[in-house]
């Protein structure tokens, strides 16, 4: 899964197209370099960042959901609103990826059972501006599974098919550096909640000591390699998806993989 991030500073109607060309041209990039889903986001979750309106967000993420479908990709819709899943559902999405498992709209579990899209569901304790506050756990691997597990067995009651059910265990939200590890040397305790399984560890910043040098933390920009790296940790783990920024890399480290399960015994 590419990242298509549509969350531009300025927002002069032209900006705003210029935009979407751009985020058009960087999706079709990431198809050519191998990506099987888009994932299409209008709202930055950074630690901090500020909430765009529902109108900014479906002005941002309708025309790039429609230019990329156009193009022939599966796209998912990266959305906490459920206003926004069913815009881009209209517009030829055919999965929502919900960083907040539909905790942060209590309609959004109904919109997308009514549908025909996939739903992805991330462990999500609460929006961005305070979420690193509740990092609090007796033990992570437990406590996210249970949370994760009663979220899947709430989303059922609402409708959602498990068959259409993707579960994610959400690092770097309320989680710390060394929790996001510890999930990831678990990986195992979230294949077996039954679901298909999605994780999104590109770039994140518990990557920045990772190949770190020296004093300065490696920049976001730079910690594909390292992305990559896990990229291969999750497949081995038999993850139904990765979702990266930088597909090229991922897709080198997922070949390696794949060739060495072709290998003979
Ligand atoms: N991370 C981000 C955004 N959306 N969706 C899922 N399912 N899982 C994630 O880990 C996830 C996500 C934040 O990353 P970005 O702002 O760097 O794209």
């Amino acid at each position: 899964m590419g990242v298509v991030n549509v969350t531009p500073d300025s927002f002069s109607d032209g900006g705003r197209w210029l935009e979407a060309d751009a985020a058009i041209e960087h999706g079709v990039e990431l198809l050519e370099q191998g990506a099987d889903i888009l994932d299409i986001g209008g709202e930055s979750t950074r630690p901090g960042a500020a909430r765009p309106s529902l109108q900014e967000e479906l002005d941002r993420v309708v025309p790039v959901v429609q230019g990329l479908a156009r193009e022939g990709a599966a796209i998912s819709i990266d959305t906490m609103r459920a206003a926004v899943a069913s815009a881009a559902i209209d517009a030829g999405a055919c999965i929502v990826n919900d960083v907040s498992g539909g905790l942060a709209d209590d309609t959004m579990a109904e919109t997308v059972a009514r549908s025909e899209a996939m739903f992805i569901a991330m462990h999500w304790r609460g929006h961005s501006h305070d979420m690193q506050s509740r990092a609090v756990y007796d033990d992570v691997v437990a406590d996210v599974c249970r949370e994760l597990r009663q979220r899947a067995h709430d989303l059922m009651a609402a409708g959602i098919p498990a068959d259409r059910l993707v579960v994610d265990p959400g690092l770097g939200f309320a989680k710390t550096a060394e929790q996001n590890w510890t999930l990831l040397r678990h990986l195992e305790a979230f294949t077996r909640l039954g679901h298909p399984l999605l994780v999104g560890a590109s770039r994140k910043s518990f990557l920045a000591r990772i190949a770190q040098r020296g004093e300065e933390p490696v920049p976001a920009a730079e910690r594909d390699l390292a992305t990559a790296a896990v990229s291969v940790v999750l497949a081995q783990a038999g993850v139904w998806g990765v979702r990266v920024h930088d597909v090229r890399s991922t897709m080198a480290a997922l070949d390696v993989v794949a060739a060495i399960e072709e290998a003979e015994s």
